[in-house]
């Protein structure tokens, strides 16, 4: 399955899809969408501002499960109220970053909720992200 992350710049998107990925942890800043592996991590401008949302629906076809990606230490959200009902027929999943930096992720989890979420996952620099791995490796369907 193909997971599709979605947050403002800085939460950890490209960080996420290199630990999903294995991948060494060299920084590099999303100018475009990067496809790696069951990974599709989309630049933070296209939740950010608005008439980016169209590209973010058209890439979003090509994954299974879409998720929204919130800073615990982020005291506002680029997610509008509902904001998951944008993905039609798609997992939308929450998943809170930064954990390790900030641990009450009260706010993070209202704002995700809020946006429509149907699970949240935390995770921090040195936690496990087994759950996330095994939805995209699970049944390895595509
Ligand atoms: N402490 C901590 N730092 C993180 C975590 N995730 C990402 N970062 C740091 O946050 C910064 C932005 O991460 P990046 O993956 O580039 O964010 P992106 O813009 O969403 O792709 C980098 O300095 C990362 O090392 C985390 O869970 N905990
Ligand atoms: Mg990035």
């Amino acid at each position: 399955m193909k997971l599709m992350l979605v947050g403002r710049t800085g939460v950890g998107k490209t960080t996420l899809t290199q630990r999903l990925n294995k991948k060494n942890l060299e920084y590099k800043k999303t100018q475009m969408v990067d496809y790696i592996g069951q990974v599709i991590d989309t630049p933070g401008e296209y939740v950010e501002n608005r008439n980016y949302y169209k590209a973010l629906n058209v890439v979003s076809m090509d994954a299974q499960i879409i998720g929204l990606v919130q800073s615990s230490l982020d005291e506002v959200s680029v997610f509008p109220p509902n904001f998951s009902s944008m993905f039609l027929n798609k997992k939308v999943i929450g998943i809170i970053t930064k954990v390790d930096l900030k641990s009450d992720t009260k706010m993070a989890r209202n704002f995700l909720n809020l946006a429509g979420v149907e699970e949240i996952i935390e995770i921090g620099k040195n936690c496990e992200i087994k759950i996330l791995k095994n939805y995209i490796g699970g049944a390895n369907e595509n």
